[in-house]
């Protein structure tokens, strides 16, 4: 009955999430300015008390337990959104932010296909129209360092379930704009472009796995992957692909950038795991952006209970 009781803390722990989110979302819906306002740095109208309740610390460390936020420090916006890693743009980590800036983002579309029974080309309008809701997330870069992001976004399983797939999908396969006139870098052929990844159809319905379409406040800067980025919080960053044109149902293992560029040095899985070291560099600490020192890189970027289940019986060393 273990999981009978977990579930019911999850739903539980889920209302206070809903409840703070919406009281986001009531004051953005259903104004034809809606988006704009998400997108301006907005001076929040003061906190609406809950039922007489206060969004206290304890229920800041129920959220926690869940996995959809966390209570430790955020990264400042300014790093977040200059140390990037985009090679579409620039392969220095401060020269995306400049390379980035004025990518066109509008219009913007998301196919959505393959082994589904309601294929759909989502116009990034109607993306923006799924009710957001804010994730604090860890990012653990595969380089070795860490963020923590407050984005803005929705679960990627909302998306799934309207194109509906089909009993034969068993991964799914996403893909980055190609166009080297608005992504200059794929002029080069520093990587195979269009940049590639996917999931197993298991982790892309997980409650945690959003598509990100801001952070902070913020309309998702171009450098952070605009306007409609994957974020998976337990695997390492560079499985998160950003500026998304295609999701695609299929029935096999898709192909992945990094495991394509660098078989031995990146697996499919890429679940953050500080005892299975990269090839050239261990993976077992990680320094967090803004901090002195190194911390501990935690087992699945320290979401373990809400993800090892998934893995059970796999041999995470194999598959890494
Ligand atoms: N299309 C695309 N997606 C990408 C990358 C990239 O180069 N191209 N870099 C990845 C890597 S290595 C990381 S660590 C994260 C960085 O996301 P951030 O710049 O928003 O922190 O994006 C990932 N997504
Ligand atoms: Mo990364």
């Amino acid at each position: 009955m273990a999981e009978k009781i977990n579930e019911d803390k999850i739903t539980d722990q889920q209302t206070y999430l809903n409840r703070r989110t919406f009281m986001r979302a009531a004051a953005l819906a259903g104004t034809a300015t809606a988006t704009t306002l998400l997108y301006r740095r907005l001076n929040p109208p003061p906190p609406v008390p809950v039922e007489g309740e206060k969004l206290n610390d304890v229920a800041k460390a129920a959220i926690d337990g869940n996995g959809f936020t966390t209570n430790e420090r955020l990264t400042p916006i300014t790093d977040i959104t200059n140390y990037n890693n985009f090679y579409e743009f620039d392969t220095t980590k401060d020269g995306v932010a400049s390379a980035a800036r004025g990518f066109v983002t509008q219009p913007w579309a998301v196919e959505v296909g393959g082994l589904v029974h309601k294929p759909k080309i989502f116009d990034i309008d109607e993306l923006l129209k799924f009710p957001l809701e804010e994730r604090v997330y860890r990012l653990r870069c595969v380089e070795g360092w860490s963020m923590v992001i407050p984005w803005i976004g929705f679960p990627l399983k909302k998306l799934l379930e309207k194109v509906e797939p089909t009993p034969q999908a068993r991964y799914v396969a996403f893909e980055t704009l190609l166009d080297p006139k608005r992504m200059p870098n794929q002029e080069t052929g520093v990587l195979d472009w269009p940049y590639v990844e996917g999931l197993r159809l298991d982790e892309a319905m997980h409650p945690l796995t959003i598509l990100a379409t801001g952070l902070y406040d913020e309309k998702l800067p171009p450098q952070n992957g605009a306007p409609v980025r994957l974020v998976v919080p337990w695997k390492y960053g560079f499985k998160s692909i950003k500026s998304v044109v295609k999701i695609t149902l299929v029935a096999d293992e898709p192909p992945a950038t990094w495991n394509i560029q660098a078989p031995h040095e990146y697996g499919f899985y890429s679940n953050v795991n500080p005892n299975v070291s990269h090839p050239r560099w261990s993976q077992a600490t990680e320094r967090r952006i803004g901090e002195f020192g190194r911390r501990k890189t935690l087992l699945f970027n320290g979401y373990a209970d809400q993800v090892a289940h998934l893995y059970q019986g796999m041999d995470l060393v194999r598959n890494f």
